[in-house]
């Protein structure tokens, strides 16, 4: 056969003259000589290049590859599009041939909420990327894919992505959206943002000589400047980032484009701006944000959900805010728990934290609305650690200032000087001789490239562990026992083999999905109900439609018994109905 391939390539190459005949038969060799490193596709149909950061565009490029390579296990879709007209890419993953995907227990993976804090995309693309890829190679993987949905998003902020990567900017901006905003009350719209006055595509930060300043130089490292000392005479002030007075109202810098929070836009104890900067007018004001709203209400089957920001090194669960903590049941807390406490041993150097209690407070953020309104097992990840630049442990000593220092040594030793812009002169038309330099854009934030690959695999590993405890509804076993007047009593033993539950119990008592449904076929049924207690036998019974019985939750790694008397005998159909579990059936003969 190869031979026959050889032959056509020779033939080809001598009827055109162009064929690149050398080129393949290189690759083949390679592959074959080659030992495959684990952890990835040997072959993989879509090659991507995971050391690099990609724009909206071309995120939509990868989705719309996988999807074609693996027709099918993945989907490829838009869900809304943003202010400025970018598609939220959608890419589903679920083998579409084992059951429809909508009805499959989901887990829901988004990134990049806010517009600077780019490499969630990657971690999410990289998550469907390597679910397809190793669909078929690994049991574990297989066994996934054809029982769960996952719905990856990469980017819910293509505005706020696409201008970080094409625009200068700081690591920190933008972290808004780009639906233009009046920040300072003055009728002009977005008219000051940060200017790249040396053109180097990055904006860093702004230093005057001043006796009276309360800045110095650090010794170590003249890019580093410290704060000084109470009995140290200063060298410098510090006027922050880079910029001019665009509109000549004294003030610099002091509307940038947008300028809300699109994690505080959502509709779970939302805050309005003079509570909670960045709110905006009312939750669901932004259009991103109505796109997933409206999304994860058309698709109940979500059980879990992961959103991805930078960074610090954390998997965080709710509440936002401490007067929420009630939401937070018991029950709820030790899946969290389980799950959480799974993170930081698949990730080192990330710390399991609650948002309120150990970080601060936050109205209508996402995660709070995921668990809140959705009733979902809702985690976000702090993407990239300072425990990533030498592998040493947070300890009280080291302080912003410490981990300063240590990001201009790792920047030192492995970057070899390529995250810092050097202190160089400038003449400010506002502020006279000054010096611009500082951190790029593209460093302290984001991993730099031999590290993303282990960022995203690491992350992934600990959402295909959440989406593989979404709740698996199944008919164990049915038993029967034959009474008097050609009556027969049935029980099915109905299982959830995961360790979420069918509902959270914030689910519960808010009646958010309905109750999973457990229904026998074959023979008229008499009477049917829940078992309450399973030594006594005492059944709870449910007076209408007993042939259907609704369930409240079937708890993770537990069972519920129903049982039935009919009349009639075998053979008898079981069906268990879960919007978050999924379905199963069984059949007595
Ligand atoms: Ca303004
Ligand atoms: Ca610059
Ligand atoms: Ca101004
Ligand atoms: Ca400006
Ligand atoms: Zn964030």
């Amino acid at each position: 056969m190869i031979r026959m391939i050889e032959k056509i390539g020779i033939i080809l190459c001598l009827l055109f003259g162009m064929i690149n005949y050398s080129t393949a038969k290189v690759e083949k060799e390679l592959t074959k000589s080659s030992l495959k490193a684990l952890g990835a596709p040997n072959n993989p149909k879509v090659e991507v290049i995971w050391n690099r950061y990609y724009d909206s565009k071309e995120i939509g490029e990868i989705c719309k590859r996988i999807s074609e390579a693996y027709p099918k296990l993945a989907k490829f879709n838009s869900i809304g599009k943003s202010y400025e007209g970018r598609d939220i890419w959608l890419l589903t993953i679920s083998n579409s041939e084992k059951g429809d995907p909508d009805k499959k227990p989901a887990m829901y993976i988004d990134g990049n909420i806010h517009g600077n804090e780019i490499q969630g995309g990657e971690v999410s693309l990289y998550t469907g990327w390597y679910l397809a890829e190793m669909y078929g190679h690994l049991d574990w993987i297989t066994q996934l894919v054809d029982e769960k949905t996952f719905y990856i998003i990469p980017t819910i902020n293509p505005d706020g992505r696409d201008h970080f990567m094409h625009d200068a900017n700081s690591p920190n901006s933008p972290r808004s959206g780009f639906d233009p905003r009046d920040d300072d009350g003055d009728g002009l719209i977005d008219e000051d943002g940060d200017d790249d006055l040396n053109g180097d595509g990055n904006i860093t930060q702004m230093r005057i000589k001043d006796p009276n300043g309360r800045w110095v130089i650090d010794p170590e490292d003249p890019r580093i400047m410290l704060p000084a000392k109470p009995d140290q005479k200063g060298e410098y002030e510090l006027l922050w980032s880079e910029g001019i007075d665009n509109d000549g109202d004294g003030l610099v810098n002091e509307d940038d484009p947008g300028s809300y929070d699109p994690n505080r836009n959502w509709h779970w104890k939302w805050a309005p701006q003079y509570v909670q900067w960045g709110a905006d007018r009312y939750p669901g004001s932004l259009p991103e944000t109505r796109a997933v709203v409206d999304f994860v209400f058309k698709h109940n089957n979500i059980a879990a959900f992961q959103t991805y920001h930078n960074s610090g090194g954390m998997i965080l669960r709710g509440p936002g805010n401490k007067d929420d903590q009630q939401t937070y049941r018991r029950e709820d807390l030790q899946v969290y728990d389980f799950l959480g406490k799974l993170g930081e041993e698949i990730l080192p150097g990330y710390r399991y934290l609650i948002v309120f209690k150990d970080l601060y407070p936050v109205f209508g953020g996402e995660l709070d609305f995921f668990y809140g309104v959705r009733g979902g097992i809702t985690f976000s990840n702090e993407l990239w650690t300072s425990f990533d630049y030498f592998r040493k442990k947070q300890d009280e000593e080291r302080n912003w200032f410490g981990s300063q220092k240590e990001t201009y040594r790792f920047d030192k030793l492995l970057l070899f000087g390529e995250g810092v812009v050097d202190w160089k002169p400038y003449n400010h038309p506002q502020y006279g001789m000054i010096e611009i330099g500082g951190i790029k854009k593209a460093w302290t934030r984001t991993a730099p490239s031999f590290m993303l690959e282990e960022m995203c695999h690491r992350n992934m590993a600990f959402t295909l562990y959440n989406a593989y405890h979404t709740p698996q509804v199944s008919v164990d076993s049915i038993f029967t026992k034959e009474l008097p007047g050609g009556l027969t009593e049935v029980t099915a033993i109905i299982k959830n083999s995961r360790v979420i539950p069918t509902h959270t119990s914030q689910d519960i008592q808010n009646k958010i999905t309905r109750p999973d449904y457990v229904s026998i076929s074959g023979g008229k049924v008499l009477m049917g109900g829940i078992v309450e207690d399973r030594l006594t036998g005492l059944v709870k019974d449910q007076k209408r439609n007993p042939e259907k019985i609704e369930v409240e939750a079937i708890p993770g790694m537990e069972a519920v018994f129903v049982k039935w008397i009919v009349d009639g005998k075998k053979p008898f159909v079981v069906n268990v109905d879960s919007e978050k579990g999924g379905k199963d059936s069984k059949q007595l003969k």
